[in-house]
């Protein structure tokens, strides 16, 4: 038996697939007030998902194409996202991944920073370099004293010098592209290392003594960083030929921490009156697999490559729900938001799966960051450190 086509089933079908979306996309986000840290409030919702990217990406919406209104193009997931504030308008530059494994970039905006977030008609369209990447994903938004709206994220292709049969040796490196408007994009070349690859590159948003700053994340292998990693720090003189002879280490990995086997910053550093504060992801291996945990520092408003603050331990692990994913036990974030409130929208992605907000403020997140004891690196001295709460209190 021939299914049938009829033009009825099909606009029924699309009023209840719109109708669905539109209240996917109207819902309501509320703050989580139970087991509150008084450091940050999670949502009960993520503010994207792969179902929230709109429908005529998706379906080809043409009768006589697509008869059975069938998905044509698929969405895996929407999560890291690069963030902006552009005149109350909360802008995101979302990692978004196709059934097809590839990401790329798309803008979703929201006028409150915590519902309501829709994509723009389309994704964006990155220029190439002379060596065309394979995947593009986590981008940084940074709005530069230059002028220039910058996107850097990580630019991926395979590895020329893998051996015949292996399909997943790739090579990481520092991709930029710059912006007025986030729709026309121009491509700079990327970011040349002598410290070997590179993942997590950030900009940061002023200029340090006259030239560009970065913080960078060289490491050996793809996954692996081997001897050096840790969050470095370049200076750059031409940002058009972007190439840094030297990458100090500021912040580095340590033994037995949240942060043992890798880290990198997140999005570019806010400017507090104490200093810049800083979101970055520690990474550990344990038998499920690597763990990816968000942490905060600051560095010296005079001197941004020197950390002046170590709270310890994570700001942010997977919870609940969030645990579960692609790739479970992730947190990551490129993204976070300061209004003219002073109230900061940390946009943080969980499982490389959807993408959730926490909502702060930035006296919280500088009391946490001055506040919190440092790691003393020894079960003993967490030991000390609560007897030392327990004598203040008691
Ligand atoms: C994935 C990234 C991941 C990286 C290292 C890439 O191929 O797209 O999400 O961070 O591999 O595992
Ligand atoms: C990385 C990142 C992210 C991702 C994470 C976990 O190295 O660059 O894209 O969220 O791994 O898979």
């Amino acid at each position: 038996m021939k299914e049938k086509k009829s033009k009825k089933a099909f606009k029924k079908r699309w009023k209840s697939l719109i109708g669905e979306h539109e209240r996917l996309l109207a819902k309501r986000n509320k703050q989580v007030k139970e087991g509150y840290n008084g450091i940050y409030h999670r949502y009960r919702r993520p503010v994207l998902t792969a179902a929230h990217t709109p429908l005529h990406w998706r379906y080809d919406l043409n009768y006589d194409t697509n008869p059975y209104l069938m998905q044509r193009i698929g969405i895996n997931a929407a999560f890291n996202s690069g963030a902006l504030y552009v005149d109350g308008r909360y802008l995101l530059a979302v990692r978004v991944e196709g059934w097809d494994r590839k990401s790329f970039f798309a803008i979703a905006e929201s006028v409150n920073g915590v519902d309501n977030f829709r994509f723009w008609d389309r994704p964006v369209v990155l220029p190439g370099t002379e060596n065309p990447d394979t995947n593009v994903y986590d981008m940084r938004l940074v709005a530069h004293e230059d002028g220039w709206i910058y996107g850097i994220f990580c630019a991926e292709r395979k590895d020329p010098s893998a051996a015949a049969g292996d399909t997943s040796m790739a090579i990481a490196s520092g991709g930029i592209a710059r912006t007025r408007d986030l729709v026309n994009w121009e491509r700079l070349p990327d970011f040349i290392s002598h410290h070997g690859q590179q993942r997590n590159l950030v900009l940061h948003p002023e200029f340090v003594n006259g030239k560009y700053a970065f913080y960078t994340r060289p490491q050996d292998g793809f996954i692996e960083v081997g001897g050096g990693g840790g969050i470095g720090w370049a200076l750059i003189e031409d940002i058009t030929q972007a190439e840094a002879p030297e990458e100090k280490i500021i912040d580095e990995k340590v033994y037995h921490t949240i942060k043992e086997l890798k880290n990198g910053q997140g999005p570019a550093p806010i400017k507090t009156d104490r200093g810049w504060l800083h979101l970055a992801h520690g990474v550990r291996n344990c038998a499920a697999g690597l763990r990816y945990v968000l942490y905060l520092f600051m560095t010296s408003a005079e001197d941004p490559s020197r950390v002046i603050a170590r709270p310890g331990g994570y700001f942010m692990a997977p919870q609940g729900k969030e645990r579960v994913g692609d790739v479970s036990n992730v947190l990551f974030c490129n993204g976070w938001i300061v209004n003219e409130k002073d109230e900061v929208f940390i946009y943080y992605a969980s499982s490389d799966t959807r993408l959730h907000v926490a909502t702060s403020t930035v006296d919280r997140l500088v009391d946490y960051c001055l506040n919190t004891p440092e790691d003393g690196l020894r079960s003993a001295a967490s030991v000390a450190a609560i007897n030392a709460l327990i004598d203040k209190n008691l």
